[in-house]
């Protein structure tokens, strides 16, 4: 082999080193998905009720294709190596000896399903039926890379089985006819549809700071999951942590850590406990509150919040990519005196996300850090 097919392709320790390669996801053939235990969707205004399920329309596609090529191209012209997934035909009908499912998803997040920590990436369970083969769109990359970089973990948590006994049943049901206050009551109970059967979690519900992991309990992420994540990371702390979010999906529009001793935060969601954010002051962080988007609306068929403004992407620790209409956060992290490159998104996030959701870290320049020496005891 030459020399330089002898580098070190894979490693990313936290959310702010300087970004030398990343993956961006593509929207093509992107689904609205078929129903399924954890995704009933319903949008009878704009033709999927309850029920259907299809492509999400080509113009729609056509739009995210081309902002997610200028994404792309947006970062290789700051030198940052860029590589895209390999799509697969979505619509068709999947199945395992457990289950059939009429439907996949899509490839556009590549960060809900890849988590990057030092020199490995694992491919996260998904709980999702639709998402259970996702990980297929990015096989050829992590193939590559795997036989360019010979320190390169590549690794698969448990694939789970995704049985009835999965979740809870009638979960929908009964969440639908329940007060608001009782719904509360089981949101701070983190009683959401998924059980505790297998272990669960979605990458995007971890946020990396070097030694420390924050990792979600969510719709998506289970405690059996959080666990998981716990024993294979020995040399980690992994944090559960939990906000006072209704129907929580992902991380990264609740905590985004931005540099070292600053982190954004959503003020709809406080967390949950005195902990975390005794955890971050203790250490010297400051956690600011994300301003509200400028949209009054989200996209058709947009299964996020008003949130995906604070889904950024940082390229290094003076330097930061905002959604390009959302002038109060780039006005913020201008006062925080970063450097904010806008990028055109809102028409990607019903194909899964914004800006952080749609990339996933292969390279930053930077060792494994501790940046919370003071530890709160139990957290
Ligand atoms: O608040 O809607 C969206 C993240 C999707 N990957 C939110 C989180």
């Amino acid at each position: 082999m030459t020399e330089d097919s002898q580098k070190t392709v894979v490693c990313s320790w936290n959310e702010w080193d300087p970004l030398k390669h990343v993956i961006v996801g593509r929207a093509e053939g992107t689904m609205l998905q078929a129903p399924e235990p954890v995704v009933q969707l319903d949008f009878p205004d704009q033709g999927f009720p309850l029920g259907t399920f299809g492509s999400l329309p080509k113009e729609m596609e056509d739009k995210a294709g081309e902002l997610l090529d200028n994404y792309a191209a947006i970062l290789e012209n700051r030198g940052i190596r860029v590589d895209r997934p390999s799509p697969l035909d979505f619509s068709q009908v999947i199945q395992t000896p457990d289950w059939k499912q009429d439907s996949m998803f899509g490839c556009m997040p590549p960060r809900d399903v890849l988590l990057t920590v030092g020199d490995e990436i694992l491919e996260a369970p998904m709980s999702f039926r639709s998402r259970w083969f996702e990980y297929l769109c990015y096989r050829p990359l992590l193939e590559q890379y795997y036989k360019e970089d010979p320190s390169f973990r590549w690794e698969t948590a448990p694939k789970p089985r995704l049985t009835d006994r999965t979740y809870k049943k009638d979960f929908w049901k009964e969440w639908n006819s329940i007060s608001e206050e009782e719904q509360w009551k089981r949101t701070v109970n983190s009683d959401w549809i998924i059980s505790e059967t297998e272990p669960l979690f979605d990458a995007a519900d971890v946020a990396r700071c070097g030694k420390d992991l924050f990792v979600q309990k969510s719709m998506v992420t289970n405690d059996a999951g959080i666990e998981w994540l716990r024993r294979h990371y020995p040399d980690h702390r992994v944090h559960r942590v939990t906000y006072r979010e209704m129907l929580p999906w992902h991380i990264d529009a609740t905590l985004i850590p931005l540099r070292p001793g600053l982190a954004l935060i959503n003020p709809e969601r406080p967390a949950l406990g005195n902990a975390h954010n005794e955890l971050f002051k203790k250490n010297g962080w400051e956690l600011v509150e994300a301003p509200k988007s400028v949209r009054k609306e989200k996209m058709p068929l947009c299964t996020c919040s008003m949130w995906l403004n604070m889904n950024c992407l940082v390229i290094d620790t003076k330097t930061i990519c905002i959604e390009a209409a959302e002038t109060p956060m780039m006005e913020l992290l201008d006062k925080y005196g970063f450097e904010v490159i806008p990028v055109p998104l809102f028409e990607v996030s019903p194909f899964g996300g914004g800006l952080h959701c749609a990339t996933a870290d292969v390279y930053r320049e930077g060792t494994l850090e501790d940046y919370f020496p003071k530890q709160v005891e139990g957290f």
